[in-house]
């Protein structure tokens, strides 16, 4: 099936702290790289996100620190926003959830459910704090996970297996405000009945067998698990969020996984709201013939898979998520990554450290994506990638070529001709790159698909290391002409296919090439620069030398954090 347009989301991140690099590789960037590359394409697309401002992560920061929530989130849904533009992550819109406009559709989409009766009322018991006089939901609460007896699982989660659970599943539960063991009192909650809507759910993910091994695995093993799925609460007693809106539900707000993924549409509605069309994100979200993609990390493949569309097929206007190429998790030199043990690369510190390699950041981790299985970044790692890779085969490569094209030719793009029979092996070689490129990122294979961008500019490398025209330049200037037209035309080609995965790179090598960026179609000619076209003077180097303190700096910052 053909789509006209495409609805891709990024998970929202909790606005309780800075992004890291294993938010980045998790989610951020493969969905970054899907998006630059529709839209090469020319693809209709809308890439939305925000910051998820509810929930209990919130409120345990607002605590540790000694400010409201409200400032907790103002803090740093700047901080992520900024980040994520550094970084060259290009959504179309960067909302966030404590807004009207969040507020209100999240409430609407609930009120809806509930006025059609989805929602069963039940009066259950659920664990307070009598210290801190407060009920206790999902993070507030830890506790042992009868799945895999991880000692620390969330009320609402366990990170180590993905389970979802509910607080009174949890062996030995204890309140994360005061440490004390919690008392069960009863109170009233809406429920949505997993359990009742589960042949649907079922159907809908059996009809998707095309999703990623490890997403597929993981909701028919929740499906198929002994009890199936059960009733989970949708609203929750607190005070931070968004209120419940029925009577009789004072002190109670929407459950933040309820709320959430709800701010996708409502990111997608502030997207248009001051255009021409503001009804115009029903479009994205309401049209048969539109496709929506989630990227998510792993621990939120139950939220997308399972609850969400749940929530979208009892509403019954919206579509059902298409694909949700959900990744595994990044490790750091061979540890866990992890906020509050301080085992992290943190962008904004990168951005200190390492001010104009954002797209080194972004080829490593691409480079290590955890597609599969969980992966490992090392800063060795990310050295190789930048010396022996990028500065080595890209950046020289391109460095001839321009430095060459200027000395002998005044910048002026020589005219080719009389191509040898391995010229127009180069030149048929060069142009079954964007197909290749495109048929593994149509598969979400990003890792492969940026080796495979990567082997054009080691094709280009290659061929001028062979062709030696700097020796050439003295016996046959002619042929010359012809390795370097065909070197300027590799070069045209790399800044079109390299544009998803080196964002930065792609715009100055445009430049130094004194183009105007040129769409992915354009990639499958040979000829995009005419002989006779003048290139800009005095190139700069693409990618210059991490040294080895660099590395060793960091390594010793990581291993500080340890005492
Ligand atoms: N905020 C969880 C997370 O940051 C959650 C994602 C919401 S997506 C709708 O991992
Ligand atoms: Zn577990």
């Amino acid at each position: 099936m053909t789509f006209k347009r495409n609805t891709v989301t990024a998970a929202l991140p909790y606005a309780n702290g800075p992004v890291h690099i294993g938010h980045l590789a998790g989610c951020y960037i493969p969905a970054d790289i899907y998006v630059r590359y529709l839209r090469s394409k020319g693809d209709d697309v809308v890439f939305v996100c925000g910051s998820d401002e509810h929930g209990v992560p919130i409120t345990i920061k607002a605590k540790k620190e000694g400010i409201t929530p409200q400032q907790v989130v103002d803090k740093y849904h700047k901080m992520m926003g900024d980040s994520f533009k550094e970084f060259g992550i290009s959504f179309d819109v960067y909302s966030r959830t404590s807004s009207k406009i969040h507020h209100e559709t999240a409430s609407d989409f609930f009120r809806n459910l509930y006025d059609k009766g989805v929602f069963t009322e039940q009066v259950t018991e659920q664990y307070y704090d009598e210290e801190a006089k407060q009920f206790l939901a999902d993070r507030y609460i830890i506790g042992t996970c009868p799945k895999c007896a991880n000692e620390n699982a969330y009320g609402d989660q366990c990170e180590k297996c993905g389970t979802s659970l509910s607080p009174t599943e949890l062996i030995n539960p204890r309140s994360t405000l005061s440490g004390a063991k919690p008392v069960l009192r009863q109170t009233k909650n809406w429920f949505l009945p997993l359990d009742k809507l589960s042949p649907k759910i079922k159907a809908y993910i059996e009809s998707h067998p095309d999703w990623k091994a490890n997403v597929y695995g993981q909701c028919k093993s929740w499906l198929d698990s002994g009890d199936g799925l059960q009733p989970r609460a949708m609203t929750r007693d607190l005070d931070w969020g968004v209120p419940v809106p029925v009577d009789g539900a004072d002190g109670k707000v929407l459950y933040v996984w309820f709320d959430a993924p709800i701010g996708y549409i409502s990111a997608t509605k502030e997207l248009f709201a001051n255009t021409a069309e503001p009804n115009k994100w029903e479009l994205y979200w309401k049209d048969k013939e539109s496709r929506l993609i989630h990227f998510i990390g792993k621990d939120n493949i139950v939220f997308h898979c399972i609850i969400f569309p749940a929530m979208l097929m009892e509403q019954g206007e919206f579509i059902l998520p298409d694909n949700v190429p959900a990744n595994e998790f990044l490790n750091l030199e061979g540890d866990k990554i992890s906020t509050s043990r301080n085992w992290a690369v943190w962008l904004h510190e990168y951005l200190i450290d390492f001010k104009g390699k954002e797209d080194v950041l972004r080829y490593t981790l691409s480079a290590n994506m955890p597609e599969t299985k969980d992966n490992d970044f090392t800063w060795k790692d990310f050295q190789t990638k930048n010396n022996s890779e990028l500065a080595d085969i890209y950046g020289n490569f391109i460095n001839r070529v321009l430095v060459l094209t200027n000395k002998n030719y005044n910048g002026i793009v020589p005219e080719a001709s009389e191509y040898t029979k391995g010229d127009l092996l180069i030149l048929e070689e060069m142009t079954r790159f964007p197909d290749k490129i495109a048929d593994s990122l149509d598969k979400f294979r990003f890792r492969e698909a940026q080796s495979e961008m990567m082997n054009l500019a080691r094709l280009g490398n290659k061929y001028l290391a062979d062709q030696e025209p700097w020796k050439l330049i003295k016996t046959d200037e002619k042929r010359v002409r012809t390795i370097m037209n065909i070197a300027v035309q590799i070069s045209a080609n790399l800044a079109i296919v390299c544009e998803p995965f080196l964002p930065f790179t792609s715009a100055k090598l445009f430049k130094m090439l004194n183009l105007s960026p040129l769409k992915w179609s354009h990639a499958k000619n040979s000829n995009n620069i005419s002989a006779g076209h003048k290139i800009n003077e005095n190139p700069e180097i693409l990618f210059t030398k991490i040294e080895d303190e660099q590395v060793i700096a960091q390594v010793n910052k990581l291993e500080e954090s340890k005492n």
